[in-house]
């Protein structure tokens, strides 16, 4: 486990700052979002301080995800929301604000208004091609 002096997570983790706790084991920890969207947002973060899906190693991505699911049942099972996201930030273009890797648990309402839902709208089949192609080569 690497954590970093300065960092709000971090400091969640090893209890210098408080949170809302709703799972923790050896790997993870699980704690409700203090700027919740709705009831039970939460936040999933690995006891390993690295900034993004970029730099985290795989085994502690993979520890997050877990978590995450079982904090989704969780949720679910106590708001029953018609919809629930599990969302990732990256970079702050991508609308991240901490910058130790972190999964949100968002239980969703029918037209809540929350922006990173899109249109159904079909792609061109021919740029979809294309698109697989560009990303498979840097695959
Ligand atoms: P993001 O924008 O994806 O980096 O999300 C960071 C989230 O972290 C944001 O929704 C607010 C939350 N957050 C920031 N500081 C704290 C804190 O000290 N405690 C808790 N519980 N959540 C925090």
């Amino acid at each position: 486990m690497t954590l970093d002096a300065d960092c709000i997570f971090c400091k969640i983790i090893r209890s210098e700052i408080p949170c809302f706790k709703l799972h923790e084991d050896d790997r993870t920890l699980a704690f409700l979002d203090i700027n919740p969207v709705h009831p039970g947002h939460a936040l999933v973060v690995p006891k390993h301080h690295a900034a993004d899906v970029f730099e985290t190693p795989a085994e502690w991505l993979s520890a997050t995800v877990e978590t995450a699911q079982r904090v989704a049942q969780a949720v679910r099972a106590t708001f029953d929301p018609p919809g629930l996201n599990l969302l990732q930030c990256n970079g702050p273009a991508a609308a991240q604000s901490v910058a130790h890797y972190h999964m949100h648990v968002i239980p969703r309402a029918t037209d809540d208004g929350l922006t990173m839902n899109w249109a159904l709208v079909p792609g061109d089949m021919d740029e979809l091609a294309r698109i697989a192609e560009q990303i498979r080569t840097n695959m």
